[in-house]
């Protein structure tokens, strides 16, 4: 009888063991969840992809990562691995707009939910869950509103533009454009994509200072701090003093901006943070617990000033 009482209850251990739901109510513990990176073309987007990693470590998320290295084919390519390999979920954080609405109704029709993260797509937003991201039109008019006070609404303006097609750039340029136009002598005088990339951007700022006297630019705005580095580094070569000579406005809140700022080479930068990973894991499981999301989640940042540059610098570099 004994024998019996001691199988009947292993039974009972070994079926509620089987039954017991792998994911935890909290942060997704035993979740499979697919992340598409659009790449590592910037010190923000390296900084985002290593903050979600530790997030899912610490969560003990199961997270299966792809750089896309800045190609959607890549990106997409992922995102069928992951429906083939059957995820719980799918991370997108998409290089441009476009594209994504055949791909995307492939992980519906295979019931995995897609939490959109960072730049937008212009999908029907049916085919996912929510998106958690800044608002970058705000993000432009912050960094235009700055510049008119810093000028007294009198500037000739040079632009970096971020990757075209992304919803970054895109914005960005909006919101700026916006608040200049209601100022008639703030005029951007030329304007070229950098790519988001350090790179880029000093190779679009030495075409700049070639195609016209550099005395006539009063600043220059970058749609992102990459670039603007970039740029620093070509307004040095060519004798010209960054940060003096012409004013510089930038987004990401980078720690290597606080450096520039340090040195007098930059003025303002608008945060956009790269902690964007824990709220997209959060939707993911409150939509697998079966709750309904907003469209769109906002992440908020401010705008930053050489006056708390060090302590930024500081804290940022950690
Ligand atoms: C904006 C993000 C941009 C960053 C760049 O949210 O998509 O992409 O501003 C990055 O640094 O390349």
């Amino acid at each position: 009888m004994r024998f019996v009482k001691l199988s009947l209850a292993i039974l009972l251990l070994v079926a509620f063991a089987a039954i017991k739901s792998p994911v935890s109510a909290q942060g997704g513990k035993g979740l499979t969840i697919g992340f598409s990176q659009v790449g590592s073309e910037s010190a923000w987007r390296t900084a985002f992809t290593n903050a979600t990693k530790a997030e899912a470590e610490a969560r003990g998320i199961n997270l299966l990562f792809s750089d896309g290295q800045q190609k959607q084919e890549n990106q997409i390519a992922a995102l069928r691995s992951f429906i083939a390999q059957g995820v719980d979920a799918i991370i997108l954080a998409p290089v441009v707009e476009t594209g994504w609405d055949e791909v995307l109704q492939e992980a519906k029709d295979n019931e995995i939910p897609v939490v959109i993260v960072d730049r937008n797509v212009s999908a029907d937003p049916s085919l996912y869950v929510t998106r958690v991201s800044s608002d970058f039109v705000h993000e432009g008019r912050l960094a235009a509103a700055w510049l008119v006070q810093a000028t007294a609404g009198k500037c000739n303006i040079v632009e970096l533009q971020g990757t075209v097609g992304s919803s970054a750039a895109l914005d960005r340029q909006k919101g700026f454009n916006e608040v200049i136009a209601l100022f008639s002598e703030m005029k951007i005088v030329l304007s070229q994509s950098g790519d988001f990339t350090r790179t880029g951007g000093k190779e679009v700022m030495e075409s700049f200072l070639k195609s016209m006297d550099p005395k006539e630019i009063c600043a220059v705005w970058a749609h992102n701090d990459d670039m603007l580095i970039g740029a620093i580094q070509a307004m040095k070569e060519a004798g010209i003093d960054p940060g003096q000579d012409i004013k510089t406005i930038s987004v990401d809140a980078i720690p290597d901006i606080f450096k520039a700022m340090m040195d007098g080479d930059a003025n303002a930068t608008v945060e956009l943070s790269p902690n964007m990973g824990g709220p997209a894991f959060d939707a993911v499981v409150a939509y697998l617990a079966g709750e309904t999301l907003p469209k769109w989640i906002p992440v908020a940042g401010g705008i930053y000033f050489p006056d708390t540059a060090a302590e930024e610098y500081a804290k940022r570099s950690k």
